[in-house]
This record gives C-alpha cells, structure tokens and sequence, in this order.
C-alpha cells in the first residue's frame, strides 16, 4: 500500500525526515519543493521535483502521470510569526491551493488514492482546556492558525463524503533540520555559538511560552500510520509534556557546559513578540497511541541536547575550515 507516494514539500524539515522513512520502507517517492534543488541530499529513492503548489493543473497532471496513490501534504508556510506580515500569502498557499488540489483529485480518490494532511496544535490557539485533543474546539489566534483551521475543516468534510482524507495534529516537533528561526533551533545554535566565542548574547522575544515539544522523526512515524491506517481519521500528535522556553536554554547549556546561572546571555526583544501568541499548548495523544500504536521515544532532553551538540560540532567545523583557508 502506499507505494508511489508524492511528498509535498520535501525539502522541510519533516519532508527530509518522512522521505527518509519512507525510502527505507521501499516506496517509489516523488518529492516536491519549491526550490529548483533539494536543501540537502535526499535519501536515494527520492526524485525531487520543483513545483509551486499553487499551479494545480500542473500538481494532477504530474499525479496522474506518475500513478501516484499517496500523497502528504507537508508543504506551505509553517512559520506563524512570517504568517502576521503575509497573511494573504498563506492563505493561498495553506489553504486555497490544497482545497483546490483535494477537489481536483475526486475521481483519483474513487481509485483509491490516499491524502494526509499536516495540520497544527496552533489551530487550537487560545485554549481553554490544559490539554488539547481531537473534540478540543480550535480557537487560532494568527493567520497561520486560521489557514490551517480552514484546510482541515475542508479535509474533513471532504472524508465525511467517503474520501481517504486524513489529518495529522501535530504539536511542535523539532530536529537538526529545523531553520533558525523557530525557537529551539535558534537557542541551540545561538547558545553553540556563545560556547565556541562567536557570538556574546541570544535575543528572544519572550520566555513565557510553554510548549509539548518532540522530536521530528518520532513524528514523521506517526504519519506514516495514519496514512496507512485502515480508515481515513484525524490524530492529535503529541507527547503530552509541557515545557518551557527556559527549559531549552536549560539543557543546552548543561549539554554546552556554559556557566549561566543568570541567563546572563540571553536579552528580550519585544519587537520579536508576536501580535498574538499562544500562551501554553500540551496535546492529549491518547488517541493516536490507542488506535496506532504510536509512542513518542526520544525524551525532550535528549531532542534539545542532540541538536545542540549537532550545533556545536557544525561550527566548530566550519571555524576550523575558514582558518585552514
Ligand atoms: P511555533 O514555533 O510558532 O509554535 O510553530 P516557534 O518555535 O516559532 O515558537 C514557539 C514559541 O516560542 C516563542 N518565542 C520565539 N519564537 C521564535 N521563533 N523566535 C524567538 O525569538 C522567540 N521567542 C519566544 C514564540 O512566540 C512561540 O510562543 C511551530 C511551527 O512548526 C508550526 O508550523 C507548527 O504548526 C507549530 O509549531 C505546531
């Protein structure tokens, strides 16, 4: 099942961590992002195509061409703070250029294709329960948010009238292909960078958030389960711990060895503050774990002191190459 699978924005970091698995698992893979390369070096059985996913015609006719059967759906604007300055711009990329896909693929569905959407803990916004799961009323509170709402309200629909349309809810999900923009990735290097003496002092916007953060590549397992899952359904995906962004710094700089008993590096920036912001996000996976037999296996601590010593090492290597020249 599953075999001939196109992955939609591949050159992400869960497109780089799902093709990987999905390799391993000998599927036929045709991966699509919008730069005319791959980011990094793909797993082998991975052929990367460049294509906007906003030219539908072009997206089914390389569909019906290649006989695909399966398709993840992981491409799109996934920062929400960008989504603020663009809101437009994510709408057609999040949610009108996946509507338009998922109803030109109707009779692709009536020959047993199968869709997995990559939907958001952030939908729930503003919360009003400690813990969020599949019956958790959304509440986003950012254009990202509303886009990916309005796309798995249209994915859910689309599966009420029979179709193989599934979801994945996905709590923040972190690895070393995660950019520096994003809150982890940017502590862990910048934290690295203060270690080998590059750089003084990290900037954030605020240490209030609290947050379920796991790893990527347990993430991209559950996937993989729900699109091959006997019926289409939607899972919240999560570990159910809640930490802080304190709690990052914390152990990348236990894992570091740095001496900041004061967060004598760290400086606020309240121009990084986001016009609104989700406050505290913990997912209730229950479901997930029960149906699936998914279980989370890398610990937070592990995930955070993984990437920053994937951090330090990478600049360390690069000091000592741009001295050798
Ligand atoms: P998020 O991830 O918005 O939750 O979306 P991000 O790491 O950007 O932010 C997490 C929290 O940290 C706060 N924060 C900062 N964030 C960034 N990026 N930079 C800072 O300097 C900073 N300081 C504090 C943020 O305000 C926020 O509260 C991620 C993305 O992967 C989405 O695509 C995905 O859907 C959700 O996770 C689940």
């Amino acid at each position: 099942m599953s075999d001939r699978v196109l992955l939609l924005g591949v050159n992400g970091q869960d497109g780089i961590l799902l093709s990987s698995l999905l390799g391993k698992k000998g599927s036929h893979i045709y991966g699509v992002g919008k730069d005319k390369k791959p980011s990094i070096e793909l797993h082998e059985k991975v052929n990367y195509f460049s294509i906007d996913i906003r030219k539908t015609e072009h997206l089914l006719e390389f569909i019906n061409h290649y006989e695909v059967n399966a398709i993840y759906n992981l491409a799109g604007i996934s920062s929400v703070a960008y989504s603020f300055g663009n809101p437009v711009e994510t709408f057609e990329i999040n949610t009108f250029a996946v509507k338009r896909l998922l109803e030109g693929l109707r009779t692709n569905f009536k020959s047993g294709l199968r869709f997995y959407q990559a939907s958001s803990s952030e939908m729930f916004g503003i919360s009003e329960t400690s813990m969020q799961d599949e019956l958790t009323p959304f509440n986003p509170v950012s254009p990202y948010a509303e886009s990916k709402v309005e796309t798995h309200l249209h994915c859910r629909a689309m599966r009420e009238e029979g179709f193989f349309v599934s979801a994945g809810i996905l709590f923040n999900h972190e690895s070393i292909y995660r950019p520096e923009s994003f809150v982890t990735r940017k502590i862990t290097s910048g934290l690295a960078r203060i270690s080998l003496g590059l750089q003084s002092s990290l900037t954030l916007g605020n240490l209030a958030a609290e947050r379920d953060w796991g790893f990527a590549g347990d993430y991209v397992n559950a996937m993989y389960s729900i699109i091959n899952h006997d019926k289409p359904d939607e899972f919240v995906v999560a570990t159910g711990i809640k930490h802080s962004i304190q709690d990052i710094i914390d152990v990348a700089i236990k894992t570091l060895g740095l001496n900041n008993s004061t967060n004598e590096f760290i400086k606020l920036d309240e121009s990084l503050s986001r016009p609104k912001d989700v406050k505290c996000l913990v997912g209730d996976a229950r479901k997930c774990r029960s149906e699936l037999g998914w279980i989370p296996k890398k610990s937070f601590e592990s995930l955070i002191s993984e990437m920053a010593l994937h951090d330090f090492n990478l600049l360390k290597n690069k000091a000592t190459k741009d001295q050798d020249h």
